[in-house]
């Protein structure tokens, strides 16, 4: 070397100063256009190109400073607060940022949810263009956002469940590229007074439990919308709230922070800290990130004067992390104030560049969209010269930000006025193409694609030996557990009372023992977590079984459910799943909340899901095949007064599928078509064989799933042949009755073929009371349902 006289420790250290401070400066710099970003996005819903604004100003510092220890593996759960976090981790752009603002349908433009999403609702893929699982182990994970607040966390809680898993479980070992050993830690972020929520508290203490890699930020600005702390959170603290919690030498419980969140160098110091014991130990840790500030006030919708006191904005002003970062960063000598002012007029132009390019991403295809059909009518109009539609182009022609339902708009219009079909001609074809590919920006991707196409008819189904035997139902299910955990390492299973004793009806009885403690497990009661935790490990390529042990408790987890699991696919526009099936047990069994068959509420909460309602634990069995076979969400009801009914063994457990939306004609008949499922079924039946007797011969149908429901229309092949129908079940008058009634009158157009009015039983609004004669007097009975056929076969 040549002699400069500096040593080689001065030069490494030098080097090791200029290293950090071109991080600092790049945090500033990215910390700085996230700022930018929500200015320009402010305005741009003012000037109305986009129509809400919802952005992460007064958060970037401590964003840029948690992303530094989010490592490839890693996942994230946050909420609308997290652009900085999204651009520092590299999972977005500020053009997609724009994009997502405008609601760009395009997912090249908005790849985080193809314009569906609220903007700064992030994602990232976790499938590949064939819905299988990509290496999670080397990117950076962000699981998609929601709006409703704290609905995000019971899924953290199973993102992180499932390291602890993959660490502890040996058959996962083969999982390479799901996870390193369970070294990832789940990043949560959540606001203040967000953790209000009950989801909250039952997240934290289900973590603290089960001590799982769980980091969550708790970014304080002292504000809900309007409602501040002292009104949110006791003590006005959430770590004092949360004190309790904390671990201490020989329990469980969570590492505790409490860190300003305008002080760049000591938040880096405290998420290292506390990551890394996440990582290492997974003993879940809270952030609390104080002293935050949101200096454009919540949202679009309003401004924060209404709320605020003049003395609190001017403290907001000052203590603004982006400016503390600043004055920070010039104090230390890290960059000159003529150095960080250039690289803000730098900054300055590339966000609004960014701003522009994805504008007129967003724009040019509709403006393209608008010259076409401008051109369109205009032709039919020199033709025929009508007022109607010489105004429909002028309007048209006056909006300089159309939406495509403009386009839409102007197009129907014209349709529905020319008189002339053959100059519309034109006009119409050009309708349908673009009805088509709308329907492909805006109704795809419920589903993961060809899920809801039921399987082939010529599936395996159960077979039976000679001398298989009757045994009750629950021991049914109870070998078939045993063979699946035997078999398929991914799946795991978890409840209230499901570990230890096998679960209620014993399903799982000795199955703990066998397969370990890691696979099937016990959970405190907690259904909204349990759901939470299904939908996360799911995410991550388990197969999680999550149990609510009554169909009456389901509502507790009813929301995670709906908004989360159901939603995912679509809101993520196809990049995300969460196959996890929901056990449950619901129908008959003894009063009010034991007894439920709350189908109708779960229909209309569930699109997203495939629902299925066996008459039987043999039906059940195939379902569960059939739903580990797909990666779409599922719920299984089995029935609870079904387990120590007998049936008959399979033989080949494992192998046999029951396709979806494929009823079953149970028994056949001529003199009317009954519609059920479920216990009820087993009821309806009863009531065939009474009619028999009086020479009425019934068919009885089983629907088998809710949803998809009947796609091959097989009800309406039996209504053609009987022209009398019945649907029974034991929801509410309202409920799944009347789902299949329109289903099968409305879109099978079932009324073509009757001869009486059709007929809905259903039970009684109130719920069942209590004992045998509560269930008889509650819901329908053999007795009811004879009458309503004889009635109907005497019309
Ligand atoms: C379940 C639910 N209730 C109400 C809202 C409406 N809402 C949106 S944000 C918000 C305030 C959240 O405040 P905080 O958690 O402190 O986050 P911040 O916006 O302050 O970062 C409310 C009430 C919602 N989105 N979801
Ligand atoms: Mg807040």
């Amino acid at each position: 070397m040549q002699d400069t006289g500096i040593t080689e420790q001065q030069l490494a250290d030098e080097l090791s100063f200029e290293a950090f401070r071109q991080t600092v400066i790049s945090d500033y710099t990215i910390a700085f256009q996230s700022r930018q970003a929500s200015l320009l996005g402010r305005k741009e819903v003012l000037t109305g190109k986009a129509k809400f604004g919802i952005f992460g100003d007064g958060k970037e510092v401590p964003q840029v400073a948690m992303a530094k220890f989010f490592k490839p593996g890693d996942f994230y759960a946050g909420y609308y607060r997290d652009q900085t976090f999204a651009l520092a981790t590299g999972s977005a752009t500020l053009g997609q940022f724009f994009s997502q603002l405008y609601a760009d349908p395009n997912p090249e433009h908005d790849p985080h949810s193809a314009g569906r999403q609220m903007n700064c609702h992030f994602c990232t893929p976790f499938i590949d263009e064939h819905d299988n699982f990509i290496d999670f182990t080397k990117t950076k994970n962000l699981s998609s956002g929601l709006a409703p607040t704290a609905g995000h966390l019971p899924r953290a809680l199973g993102l992180a469940y499932a390291s602890k898993i993959y660490r502890h479980a040996p058959v996962l070992e083969i999982m390479t590229s799901f996870s390193n050993h369970g070294n990832e830690v789940c990043f949560c972020t959540i606001g203040d007074a967000s953790t209000s929520e009950g989801h909250f508290w039952e997240t934290m203490n289900a973590a603290a439990v089960s001590q799982v890699p769980l980091a969550v930020f708790v970014w304080d600005d002292g504000y809900g919308i309007s409602v501040p702390k002292e009104f949110q959170t006791v003590k006005a603290s959430i770590s004092d709230a949360l004190s309790g919690f904390e671990k201490s030498r020989g329990t469980n419980g969570m590492l505790i922070y409490k860190v300003k969140g305008w002080d760049y160098a000591q938040l880096c110091e405290v998420f290292e800290e506390g990551i890394s014991i996440a990582r290492k130990e997974h003993i879940p840790v809270l952030f609390h990130v104080d002293e935050l500030t949101q200096p454009q006030g919540h949202s679009t919708s309003g401004s924060h004067e209404r709320y605020k006191s003049p003395e609190r904005l001017q403290w907001e002003r000052q203590w603004d992390c982006l400016a503390q970062m600043r004055t920070w960063i010039i104090e230390n000598g890290l960059a000159s104030t003529e150095e960080i002012e250039t690289l803000e007029d730098s900054s300055r132009i590339y966000v609004n560049e960014c701003r522009l390019t994805n504008w007129k991403l967003y724009d040019n295809p509709i403006q393209e969209q608008k010259q076409k059909t401008l051109a369109l009518i205009g032709e039919v109009v020199a033709r025929i010269g009508d007022v109607h539609l010489n105004a429909i182009c002028q309007e048209l022609s006056d909006n300089s930000l159309p939406f495509r339902r403009d386009i839409m708009v102007a197009l129907h219009r014209t349709i529905l006025l020319a008189s002339d079909k053959f100059l519309t001609a034109p006009i119409l074809s050009y309708y349908q193409q673009l009805q088509e590919e709308n329907k492909v920006l805006y109704n795809s991707k419920l589903y993961v694609d060809n899920a809801l196409k039921p399987l082939p008819p010529e599936l395996p189904v159960p077979t039976f030996s000679e001398d298989s035997g009757l045994i009750n139902g629950y021991e049914i299910l109870n070998r078939y557990f045993d063979e699946l955990f035997e078999s398929n390492p991914t799946v795991v299973a978890f409840g209230e009372d499901l570990g230890k004793i096998g679960d209620v009806n014993q399903g799982f009885a000795g199955l703990q023992q066998k397969y370990g403690s890691e696979r099937i497990f016990d959970t405190g009661i907690r259904e909204l977590t349990i759901i939470g935790q299904g939908v996360g490990m799911s995410m991550r390529g388990l197969r999680p079984i999550a149990e609510i042990q009554y169909l009456d408790y389901l509502l507790y987890g009813l929301q995670v459910m709906s908004d989360d699991a159901a939603t995912l696919h679509y809101r993520s526009a196809g990049k995300q799943i969460a196959p996890l099936i929901v056990r449950s047990r619901g129908h008959r069994l003894e009063g009010i909340w034991h007894s439920g068959s709350p189908m109708g509420l779960m229909i209309n909460a569930l699109k997203g899901f495939h629902f299925c309602v066996p008459r039987s634990m043999v039906q059940a069995v195939g379902f569960y095949n059939t739903l580990l076979e797909g990666k779409t969400p599922g719920v299984v009801v089995e029935c609870l007064n079904g387990y120590r009914l007998k049936e008959k063994l399979p033989t080949n457990l494992l192998a046999y599928k029951l396709p979806l939306g494929m009823p079953e004609t149970v028994r056949e008949g001529n003199a009317i078509t009954i519609v059920s499922y479920g216990s009820t079924l087993r009821i309806v039946l009863e009531a065939a064989a009474v009619l028999a007797i009086t020479g009425v011969e019934a068919e009885v149908i089983d629907i088998q799933t809710l949803i998809p429901f009947d796609t091959n229309h097989h009800i309406v092949k039996s209504l053609e042949k009987t022209n009398r129908i019945l649907f029974v079940d034991e929801d509410v008058p309202g409920g799944a009755t009347s789902f299949m009634f329109s289903e099968v009158m409305d879109k099978q157009g079932g009324y073509r073929w009757l001869d009486t009015s059709p007929r809905i039983l259903c039970s009684q609004p109130h719920r069942p009371g209590y004992g045998s004669d509560g269930d008889y007097f509650s819901k329908p009975n053999t007795e009811d349902i004879v009458a309503m056929v004889m009635e109907m076969m005497a019309e």
